[in-house]
């Protein structure tokens, strides 16, 4: 079947004879003249129906959002002002669609959250929402470049795993023949053991599974974790490379699709780089000037960080995270070790990446571990990667959704996932 999508027609002189494919977004039957608003991935356009009886016919039987293919003839100069116009010679209904829609593709008011997610398929032919996962796709496909160009190889993990790698109550168990295992929560161990394999570079794109029981717009029990590892790197290596990465990143979005999201309400700000950097210490100078108290070895809140965020412009870096509030993994600063080489990316109160450079001594790896209340002997696999020749490393990882929602300013991190899973929702 040769086909043409609406798009290309912008390239067309006006008078060929073509065939087209796509949803039937609207039927209009006047009494002259018979209209369908076609709707491709690409566009809309019109295609008018003439005194053809037969088609006319066709047309009439028609419900909206049926699939179906026209062939016609592209009018250059047609009365459509705001899409192209096809007088339509053939129409075939390649499968129809059923009817009452539970939603309406161009309907004005908005279908509830439910209703939308429930029939995640249709509110996703909105090109409002379609868009954002060419947009997401584009983002990707910028760091992917860029990754692959800086030397890093991409690789696959095991996503059923036997130890938790991000706090024990956050993790999913799955029955794993006669064991029981886990859903990943992050690539870290495997990634980290990488390096000690001789993979010097590595990134990965997979997802990444978190029990949560929270119900925001900013958490997701499964989503898309960016994860890299560089041996013979430091923290501020590891920060550097994902400055670069957000940045190539947007910069990709808004070559490709800079103005089409325009078109849609949506405006790409490529950052600026380097991003501030701000120390702990310094976040909690700020909440103090604001009369909040706070204890010295706590996490920030989203309440804290939207303090000081609103101080912020951008994406900005909070470093020298205390040793509590970070993993095992994390190294400790040389000169007080009440701190460690960590960061944090943030973009206002939302978090988008944590990183840091890593423990790579086994013996100190052992400590930690039971420092943090873990078993060293569930992790034996990963700490005797450590034993024969481990490079000092450091590396990062990213939400995909999380950068998505702030490159396209979208309040909601379910809007910028297919099919989300949350607190509520496994389903479709
Ligand atoms: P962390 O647990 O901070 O670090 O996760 C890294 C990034 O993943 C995203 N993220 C989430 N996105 C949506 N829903 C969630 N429930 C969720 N949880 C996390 C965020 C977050 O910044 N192993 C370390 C990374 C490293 O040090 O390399 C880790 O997983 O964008």
């Amino acid at each position: 079947m040769s086909r043409i999508s609406i798009a290309d027609l912008g390239d067309l002189k006006g008078g060929e004879n073509i065939t087209i494919s796509g949803w039937a977004q609207e039927i209009k039957i006047l009494k002259s003249v018979t209209f369908i608003i076609l709707r491709d991935s690409t566009g809309v356009c019109q295609v008018t129906i003439k005194g053809e009886p037969n088609l006319i016919e066709k047309a009439s039987t028609l419900t909206r959002e049926s699939v179906i293919m026209i062939t016609g003839t592209f009018k250059k100069d047609g009365i459509s002002k705001s899409a192209p116009e096809i007088a339509c010679t053939g129409l075939t209904l390649l499968n129809p669609a059923g009817t009452p829609l539970p939603l309406g593709i161009t309907d004005p008011v908005e279908a509830d959250f439910e209703t939308r997610f429930n029939n995640r398929i249709l509110d996703l032919r909105k090109p409002k929402n379609n868009i954002i996962f060419r947009a997401k796709s584009s983002i990707l496909w910028g760091i992917r470049k860029l990754m692959t160009d800086e030397g890093f190889v991409e690789v696959q993990t095991p996503k059923i795993v036997s130890s938790a790698t991000e706090g024990g109550a956050e993790v999913f168990r799955v029955k794993y023949h006669e064991k029981d295992a886990f859903l990943n929560q992050s690539p870290q161990l495997y990634k980290e053991m990488l390096i000690s394999a001789g993979i010097p570079k590595v990134f990965e794109v997979g997802p990444a599974f978190r029990a949560e029981e929270h119900n925001t717009n900013r958490h997701l029990n499964e989503f898309t974790s960016i994860d890299i590892e560089m041996a013979f790197s430091n923290d501020d290596d590891a920060m550097q490379m994902l400055e670069l990465c957000v940045y190539q990143g947007i910069t990709e979005l808004m070559d490709k699709m800079g103005k089409e999201l325009e078109t849609l309400g949506y405006k790409i700000v490529v950052p600026k780089k380097p991003f501030p950097r701000m120390e702990y210490t310094e976040g909690i100078k700020i909440l103090e000037e604001n009369n909040v108290k706070f204890n010295f070895g706590d996490d920030f809140s989203s309440e804290h960080l939207k303090i000081i965020g609103s101080k912020m412009d951008g994406f900005y870096f909070i470093t020298g995270w205390p040793e509590q509030v970070r993993p095992f993994y994390t190294m400790q600063r040389d000169d007080d070790q009440r701190f460690t080489k960590s960061f944090d990316l943030q973009y206002k109160e939302l978090e988008i990446t944590s990183g840091a450079q890593r423990v790579h001594d086994p013996n100190v790896l052992i400590k930690r571990l039971k420092e943090k209340g873990l078993n060293p002997e569930n992790f034996e696999y990963y700490v005797s990667a450590f034993r024969y020749g481990m490079p000092p490393h450091a590396g990062w990882g990213l939400g995909l959704e999380r950068l998505t929602q702030i490159a396209l300013n979208i309040h909601n991190i379910r809007e910028v996932t297919l099919f989300p899973r949350d607190r509520t929702r496994v389903t479709p």
